[in-house]
């Protein structure tokens, strides 16, 4: 029997009044795996209106920063105890391998414990403005905070949001994407064992165009951060405008990666597979376009292509899986459509481009790791986010180039630059229009960095103390001495 999914409320668990449900599947198998419920317009106003009513009670918004550090920190506890759960779970719903879903659940610990940290230090400013006057810089909670996530990293992109939320002193609504919230109520079972006040954090199960525009239209949220793609986000962003309420905005990404010819090529290879290939190609930082110099284009490509074709793609717990599956049947007829388009438009398919039919494989979503070369920037395969295992791969003459290439695109999430010459590599990352960078390396991060987009990409920037600040008003007080 499938797991019945439950929503929780100011406190409690609750089924939602609605008869409609929601079969939540195994994207590596297609089995129904849980049955989640769809909150109503009115039970969505019902957690907001708790969620508010236990912001202006004080009892999470005033309590003092090490009492809330306290909690964070009690939540990080409960979560490494079911590390592997949440990281089972994870592969269940998703369909990420095990190695993915574990390194997930300890970077959403490590948030937990990292806003918990920045709740010990001294915070503000004060200046002396003349000798009777003196000002107090102060910041606050902002209210009450709707999180809404998508289905790509579903654990780590909550936590991403509840963890500094909660560490400013907000109340939050979570909304999780419909097709994945089984970690988040996970996450909740584990956050109703703690001391966190009833009230401060609520989570519903429910679709976008319900749960998720109520909470964007409501009047009483004060701040909505929102991670999906660019196109909701706009959407979003004009829902919000009845109260004016802060957006926050995750968007999608288009990511070039620039390898020069006096790059390392192994070190590039190696990157560039882990660039596109980590989640399916499911990031949002995905580095997606390859921008690879005239001098090592063909010796790359055919190193490229031979590398994936050695990737193992297999369901999320064979230990063996390097590449898990595409999260559901709509998303993967999506990918397989861009195929189809990218073939159309001309683009070389040197790799993969189907969905594998074969064995064990068959009775889920997988897509062979896909490789277009010889594509130009007008193509509709190197402008729009695909959002799985498909790359493209284009070659540049020198540094102007690359950058006019790198940057001809409306996203402007990551990048990377791959080249021995330091200086060159420094002067070329600072040129491309992006949030997230590397030399050298390609997504990896931490939680003391910020993490957002340039352009279509986003607004605000989450993790590190920018990702605070995001959930924070920030208040002047002047003192007549
Ligand atoms: P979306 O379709 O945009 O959905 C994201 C979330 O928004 C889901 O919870 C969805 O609910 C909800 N939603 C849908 N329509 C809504 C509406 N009218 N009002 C309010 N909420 C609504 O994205 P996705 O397909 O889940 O995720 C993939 C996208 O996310 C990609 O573009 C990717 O680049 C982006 N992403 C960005 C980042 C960062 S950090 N920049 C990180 C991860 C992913 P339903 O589930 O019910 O549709």
């Amino acid at each position: 029997m499938s797991k019945k999914l439950n929503m929780y409320m100011n406190g409690d668990w609750v089924e939602s009044s609605s008869n409609e449900t929601f079969d939540i599947i195994n994207p590596a198998t297609q089995e129904v795996i849980a049955i989640a419920p769809k909150a109503t317009k009115e039970e969505t106003e019902e957690a907001i209106k708790a969620a508010k009513r236990t912001f202006e009670s004080g009892v999470w918004s005033y309590l003092p920063p090490q009492e809330r550090a306290r909690v964070l920190l009690q939540i990080a506890e409960k979560m490494e105890e079911h590390l592997n759960e949440l990281a089972e779970l994870e592969v269940q719903n998703n369909g990420k391998t095990k190695r993915e879903a574990e390194s997930d659940a300890q970077e959403a610990i490590n948030s937990f414990r990292y806003y918990a940290g920045l709740l010990n230090m001294p915070d503000g400013q004060t200046y002396e403005y003349s000798d009777d006057m003196q000002t107090l810089i102060v910041k606050e909670p902002i209210g009450t905070a709707g999180l809404i996530v998508p289905w790509n990293f579903p654990l780590l992109m909550s936590v991403w949001k509840i963890a500094p939320a909660l560490a400013a002193g907000n109340s939050i609504i979570l909304k999780p994407a419909e097709i994945t919230p089984i970690t988040a109520v996970k996450l909740f079972e584990l956050i109703d064992e703690t001391d966190l006040p009833k009230g401060a954090a609520n989570l519903l199960l429910g679709s976008g165009s319900v749960v998720g525009q109520t909470i964007a239209e409501s009047e009483d949220v004060d701040i909505v951060s929102f991670t999906g793609s660019t196109g909701v986000g706009r959407h979003i962003m004009t829902a919000a405008t009845g109260n004016m309420k802060k957006v926050s905005l995750e968007l999608g990404g288009k990511s070039p990666n620039i390898i020069f010819d006096d790059a390392d090529l192994e070190t590039a290879v190696d990157y560039a597979l882990y660039g596109i290939f980590l989640g399916a190609g499911q990031v949002c930082s995905s580095g997606s376009r390859i921008l690879v110099q005239e001098g090592i284009y063909d010796k790359f490509v055919e190193r490229y292509v031979e590398r994936a074709k050695a990737i193992k793609v297999g369901p999320g717990n064979d230990e063996k899986a390097e590449m898990g599956a595409i999260v559901s049947r709509k998303h993967l007829e999506s990918i397989l459509e861009y195929v189809k388009i990218g073939i159309e438009e001309g683009a070389n398919l040197a790799l993969g481009g189907s969905q594998i039919k074969w064995g064990e494989l068959e009775k889920g979503f997988f897509l062979e790791p896909t490789i277009f070369i010889d594509v130009t920037n007008c193509m509709r395969i190197v402008r729009e986010e695909i959002f799985g295992p498909v790359v493209t791969v284009q070659k540049f003459k020198d540094e102007d180039d690359a950058i006019k290439d790198a940057n001809d695109t409306d996203f402007g999430l990551a990048g990377a630059v791959f080249s021995n010459d330091q200086n060159k590599a420094l002067r070329v990352i600072k040129r491309v229009r992006a949030g997230i960078t590397w030399v050298n390396a390609y997504h990896l991060t931490n939680v003391q960095a910020p993490w957002g987009g340039y352009k279509q990409s986003g607004i605000g920037r989450s993790l590190g103390t920018y990702g605070l600040d995001e959930y924070q008003e920030t208040k002047q007080i002047n003192m007549n001495l």
